[in-house]
C-alpha cells in the first residue's frame, strides 16, 4: 500500500440490485487510489451473484476478499418467505462475527461502506472498532427520503392517501409505498423501522443518483429541507456506471442488435428477481407482437435463478415463441444489460424500474416505459416520470401481482408503440444522458464527491 492510501471495506447484502452498485463503487474507489477490501457473504442467494463476484475479483486482483461465513438462520423466526430478505436477516444476525475479521485487516480500515439493509447490526461493530461507517443506499434519493422519515409516520395512522410529511418533496401517494412497508409486522417493515432511526449514527449516506435525474430530492437534502434531526450528509455519487468486468462474453443479443436499425428495438426486462405470472408473461409476448416494433425480451420465471430451469417454450408457450422469432429475440439467460442499453439499435426500455436499471437507461439516454413490479419501484417510476426520462402507465398497478390483475397484450402493445414513437421523450432522455455524463466526467459532481470522501477517510 502507498502511504496515506485510504483503506475501505465494502459489505453488500443480497441480490444483484444490491451487489451491482457495490462492485461499481469499488471500481471508482480503486480509480481514486483507495485500497479496497470486499466482504463476501457465503453462500450467496443467486448463482449470478457468485459469478459476478468471481469476475470482479479476477479483474481486480489488488482487491482483498474477506470471506464472511454466516450463521444459519431459522426461517420460521423471520417473518418472510423472500430468500433475499431472509439473507438480509442472516447477515444482520451474523454481523457481530465481523469484528475479528475487520481487526485482522492490514493496514487498518479507514471506513466501512455497507448496504442499507444492515444498519443496526453493523453500527455496533464499527462503533466498537472506531471505524467510520457509510451506508450505500441502492435506490433513489426519493426512496431515501421515505426511508429516512419512516419513524415519523410509521407510528401514525398508517399512511393516509398521500404522504405529505416529507417537506420539500412532491407527496408520495399511498399506492406508491412499497407494499411490505404497509404490512406492519413484515420482515422488511421491521428492518426499516429498526434501522431508520439509527441513520444519525452513520457518517454519511452514498446514493447512486445525480442532480439531473433527481434535482428535487437532492436539492431538498442539500438545503437541509428534508433532513430529520442528526441525519448525516448525503453524497450523490452517481451515476455508478456499467464496467468492463461485467461483460461475460455471451454475445448473441449483441449480434442480433447489430442487424437492427437505429432506435428500432424495444428492450424488455423486469430485473433479476421479478417472477411474473405466466399469464402475464404471455400477455407481454402478445403485446410485443402487437407493438409492431422489433424487440429484445429477457424472460425470467422464478425469483431465484437457481430455480429458473424451464425453457422458453414451457414458460411462454411454443406457438407464441415461434411467432415472436419473426420480429424479435427472446432469451431466458443473463444478458449484459449495461452493454445492450448502449447499443444504437435500442430505442426504448420496458422496465420494472429497479434503480440500477433506471440509472443505466439514464446513462445511455434510453426512454423508459415504467412498469413497476414491487418494492421501491413505483417510487423510482415517479422519478422516471418527473425527470422526463420515461413514462409510466399507472393503471397497470404492480404488474400481474395485485388482485390477480393481468394487463392485456393489446394495451401493452399500444403503450410500447406510443413510447417508441414519442420524439419528445427521446429528446428528454438524451438531455438526461448529457446530465449524467456531466456528473460523471472530469470536474463533475461524482468526482467531487469521491475526492471529498477520500479526504475525509484519510484524516
Ligand atoms: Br435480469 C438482468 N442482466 O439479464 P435492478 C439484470 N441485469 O445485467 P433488480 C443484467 O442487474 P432490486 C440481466 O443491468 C442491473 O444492473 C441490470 O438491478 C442487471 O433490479 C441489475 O435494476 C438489476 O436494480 O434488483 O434486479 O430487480 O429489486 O434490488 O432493485
Amino acid at each position: 500500500s502507498q502511504p496515506h492510501q485510504a483503506h475501505v471495506a465494502l459489505l453488500p447484502s443480497a441480490g444483484m440490485g444490491h451487489l451491482t452498485p457495490f462492485l461499481r463503487l469499488a471500481t471508482k474507489l480503486i480509480h481514486h487510489h483507495c485500497l479496497v477490501t470486499l466482504i463476501t457473504t457465503h453462500p450467496t442467494v443467486s448463482l449470478t451473484e457468485s459469478q459476478f463476484i468471481t469476475r470482479f475479483l479476477s479483474a481486480f486482483p489488488q482487491v482483498t476478499q474477506l470471506q464472511f461465513h454466516l450463521l444459519p438462520l431459522d426461517p420460521s423466526t423471520a417473518n418472510s418467505t423472500d430468500p433475499f430478505f431472509l439473507h438480509f436477516e442472516t447477515i444482520r444476525r451474523s454481523a457481530h462475527l465481523l469484528s475479528p475479521l475487520l481487526t485482522s485487516l492490514s493496514p487498518p480500515l479507514h471506513a466501512l461502506i455497507y448496504d442499507v439493509s444492515l444498519i443496526s447490526s453493523v453500527i455496533p461493530v464499527t462503533e466498537s472498532l472506531h471505524i467510520s461507517n457509510y451506508i450505500l443506499f441502492p435506490s433513489s434519493a426519493r426512496m431515501f427520503s421515505l426511508f429516512s422519515h419512516f419513524p415519523n409516520f410509521a407510528s401514525k395512522a398508517i399512511f393516509g392517501d398521500v404522504l405529505e410529511v416529507i417537506p420539500g418533496l412532491k407527496p408520495i401517494p399511498r399506492s406508491s409505498i412499497p407494499p411490505l412497508l404497509l404490512i406492519p409486522d413484515s420482515l422488511f417493515a421491521n428492518i426499516v423501522k429498526e434501522d431508520s432511526p439509527k441513520l444519525p449514527k452513520s457518517n454519511g449516506v452514498l446514493i447512486n443518483t445525480f442532480e439531473g435525474l433527481e434535482s428535487e430530492a437532492l436539492e431538498a437534502f442539500s438545503n437541509r429541507k428534508v433532513v430529520i434531526e442528526g441525519l448525516p450528509p448525503v453524497f450523490a455519487i452517481g451515476p455508478l456506471v456499467p464496467c468492463e468486468f461485467e461483460k461475460e462474453g455471451w454475445d448473441e443479443p449483441l449480434k442480433w442488435l447489430n442487424e437492427q436499425e437505429d432506435g428500432s428495438v424495444v428492450y424488455v426486462s423486469f430485473g433479476s428477481r421479478t417472477a411474473m405470472s405466466r399469464d402475464q408473461l404471455r400477455e407481454v409476448g402478445h403485446g410485443l407482437l402487437k407493438s409492431e416494433c422489433r424487440f429484445l425480451w429477457v424472460v425470467k420465471d422464478k425469483q431465484v435463478d437457481k430455480e429458473d430451469e424451464e425453457g422458453l417454450d414451457e414458460v411462454v408457450g411454443h406457438e407464441l415463441i415461434e411467432k415472436m422469432k419473426e420480429r424479435g429475440l427472446v432469451v431466458k439467460k443473463w444478458v449484459d444489460q449495461g452493454e445492450l442499453l448502449s447499443h444504437r439499435a435500442v430505442g426504448g426500455f420496458v422496465s420494472h424500474c429497479g434503480w440500477n436499471s433506471v440509472l443505466e437507461a439514464a446513462w445511455h439516454g434510453v426512454p423508459i416505459l415504467a412498469w413497476p413490479q414491487g418494492g421501491d419501484q413505483k417510487i423510482n417510476a415517479e422519478v422516471v416520470e418527473m425527470s422526463g426520462v420515461g413514462v409510466w402507465e399507472k393503471s397497470w398497478g404492480w404488474g400481474g401481482k395485485d388482485d390477480q390483475m393481468v394487463v392485456k397484450g393489446e394495451e401493452i402493445g399500444k403503450r410500447i408503440r406510443e413510447m417508441m414513437g414519442k420524439k419528445l421523450l427521446r429528446v428528454q432522455a438524451a438531455h438526461i444522458r448529457e446530465e449524467a455524463r456531466k456528473a460523471f466526467g472530469v470536474g463533475g459532481n461524482c468526482e467531487r464527491m469521491f475526492k471529498q470522501l477520500v479526504e475525509e477517510w484519510k484524516l
